[in-house]
């Protein structure tokens, strides 16, 4: 077994809440049990050429097993699954189904999640900031709504836990301080499912330690 590498943020900006996209990666090597380095980076350091070759966009996280390098969250948790056991049902049918939920959250969730932050980070001082927010916050409702519906009294979202509950999990994190999530009380009880997992807990400690630990 090839040694694994990702990078992460040397200080994220959310102080160690989990939020950063490396979380979702190193909770996927938890499920598939593989041990992994993490490589910490600065901001200015991922705008250089060395991790500009590693990552186009000059972004967290990226994935080095041997001479495969990776970037996307999602290419990285599919490669994970798809070579490991752990996340992804040996039936084909499901396991495609699988990986649809995981572009669901990344294509379907997730993009009116990262409006709502934009609009928080980019334009809160704008004039019509106060009156956008509402719509903002109603496009991930027709979302939410939806996958509430889906999900009724189900545990995960298509049979046993795979790499699509993983990543709906990880996205739906990033809104949980919007109170909006609490709107759909399934919808929490998922996430806290997904949360209380071990190898979801391992991934956050990790990060967390990172985000916590004195400077020398
Ligand atoms: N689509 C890519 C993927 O899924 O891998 C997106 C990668 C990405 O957005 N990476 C971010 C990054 O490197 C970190 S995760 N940003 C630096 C840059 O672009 O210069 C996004 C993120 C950052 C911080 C918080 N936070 O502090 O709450 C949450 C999420």
């Amino acid at each position: 077994m090839m040694t694994i590498t990702i990078t992460a943020f040397e200080k994220s900006p959310d102080g160690g809440r989990g939020l950063a996209r490396d979380t979702r990666v190193r909770w996927a090597l938890e499920e598939a049990g593989l041990a992994y380095d993490v490589r910490l980076v600065s901001f200015s350091a991922m705008k250089q050429p060395a991790h500009l070759a590693l990552h186009p966009f000059g972004q967290i996280p990226t994935y080095q097993e041997g001479d495969l390098v990776l970037f996307e969250t999602g290419a990285i948790v599919l490669h994970i699954a798809t070579h490991h056991a752990g996340l992804l049902p040996d039936d084909e049918a499901a396991r495609a189904r699988a990986i649809a939920w995981m572009f669901a959250a990344l294509n379907t969730v997730e993009p009116p999640e990262l409006e709502l932050e934009a609009a928080g980070f980019d334009e809160g001082g704008k004039p019509w900031h106060a009156e956008r927010l509402p719509l903002v916050k109603d496009r991930i409702r027709i979302r939410l709504q939806q996958l509430s519906t889906w999900l009724g009294d189900a545990e995960w979202l298509d049979g046993a836990f795979s790499a699509g509950d993983l990543m709906m999990v990880s996205v739906l994190l990033r809104i949980r301080s919007s109170g909006l999530l609490n709107e759909y009380p399934n919808l929490a009880a998922y996430l806290a499912r997904g949360e209380a997992r071990p190898a979801y807990r391992r991934a956050f400690e990790a990060q967390l330690a990172v985000n916590t630990r004195r400077q020398s």
